[in-house]
């Protein structure tokens, strides 16, 4: 609808020519912008914000950044600086916008349509929680959610609990999570969530929660609305509620980023993208006759572990005429997309590329 045409002052440095602006709070990658990508750089790299993103003065001087520590035995507020002294871990991670493919639902789902850019693959470094917990004391009897809370300012008029960016996770994956400073090596920018960001790898990108300001281990999950009825996984037509599943672990998936419509007939490098959410991959399958034959396609790079994406290639001869590419990626338990997935349908039919000649 309100499409932008320049980039927001927010994120002025990011790469126009490789984002779809959809609004100012909502930017997606191009398809082709990835190609064989192994890390997507910041310039390219989606962002969605769910309220404004807050003044880029937080990030002067980051090492200043306080977060408070709840649900510990010594509860504490601590400054990045006194984070980057307890320990530090790098990390590859898909971060992806549990929203991503929103545009190929038949039904007209609400919400930005974002096609297959709301998704990159980022190396961030930071220190793990579990450190911090357990300089910390460890956590207090009864947690069983990590829960983070976004350092936006609360519109006034608003409801806070309607609109603030709270969320939780389980406490197993605690050992996981890093609180990080660095985006692929660089401070985050404000647009990702610096000075501090709380990454929850192999999970959607809701719960990366930016800016955090709190860190709570808790007894429940979050009464925000974000945590109580965003966010699950339900039937059209259904309405959000606690009772089903969180956007929490991300599923298999695997999408073509090159062949695109300008492809010319005879030898063509079909590109890709593929990964498991928190299990490495095994293999990716393309078809050029929207599934009927299927070959293996080879990996690409470095397997930088299993929270991060693999690019893929396929060498193919292409004759005149027209075809439906589509990709299949299983993971090292034999997960492929699309099985074994209940009721989520976020991911359905996000797979295929018609290219014409
Ligand atoms: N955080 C905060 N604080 N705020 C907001 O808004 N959002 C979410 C995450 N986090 C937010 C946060 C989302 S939702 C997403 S996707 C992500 O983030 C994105 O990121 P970037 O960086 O890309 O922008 Mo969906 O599931």
């Amino acid at each position: 609808a309100d499409e932008l045409s320049t980039l927001p002052d927010y994120a002025s440095w990011k790469r126009q020519q490789d984002l779809i602006l959809h609004s100012e709070a909502t930017m997606e990658t191009r398809r082709g912008a990835i190609r064989s990508g192994i890390v997507t750089p910041s310039q390219t790299l989606f962002v969605r914000n769910n309220l404004l993103a807050p003044d880029a003065s937080i990030i002067a001087d980051p090492d200043t950044w306080q977060v408070r520590f709840e649900g510990v035995n010594d509860p504490r507020t601590l400054t990045v600086g006194e984070l980057k002294k307890i320990d530090v871990q790098t990390v590859a991670s898909v971060l992806q916008c549990s929203g991503n493919g929103r545009a190929f639902f038949p039904h007209g789902a609400s919400g930005t349509q974002w096609s297959v850019g709301a998704a990159g693959c980022i190396v961030w470094t930071g220190v793990p929680l579990k450190a911090v917990v357990d300089e910390l004391g460890g956590p207090i009897g009864g947690a069983r959610f990590v829960t983070g809370t976004g350092g936006e300012e609360i519109p006034e008029g608003l409801d806070a609990k309607q609109v603030m960016v709270e969320r939780s996770v389980p406490l197993e994956v605690m050992d996981r999570i890093l609180l990080a400073w660095e985006l692929n090596d660089d401070s985050i920018p404000i647009a990702h969530g610096g000075p501090l960001r709380m990454v929850v790898p192999g999970f959607y990108g809701v719960n990366n929660v930016k800016y955090v300001k709190q860190v709570a281990l808790t007894e429940n999950e979050s009464d925000a609305k974000i945590q109580v009825s965003g966010y699950r996984v339900r039937d059209v037509g259904v309405s959000g509620a606690p009772d089903q599943p969180s956007m929490w672990k991300m599923n298999v998936k695997s999408w073509i980023t090159l062949p695109l419509d300008t492809t010319e007939q005879g030898r063509n490098m079909i590109y890709g993208v593929a990964f498991g959410g928190t299990r490495t991959i095994d293999k990716v399958e393309v078809s050029v006759d929207d599934g009927e034959t299927w070959q293996e396609a080879e990996l690409l790079g470095p397997d930088l572990g299993p929270y991060a994406w693999r690019p893929f290639v396929l060498a193919t001869e292409l004759a005149p005429g027209e075809y439906r590419i589509v990709s299949r990626a299983t993971d090292v338990e034999g997960q492929g997309e699309g099985r074994g997935q209940g009721r989520c349908r976020r991911d359905a039919g996000l797979r295929r590329e018609s290219i014409q000649r």
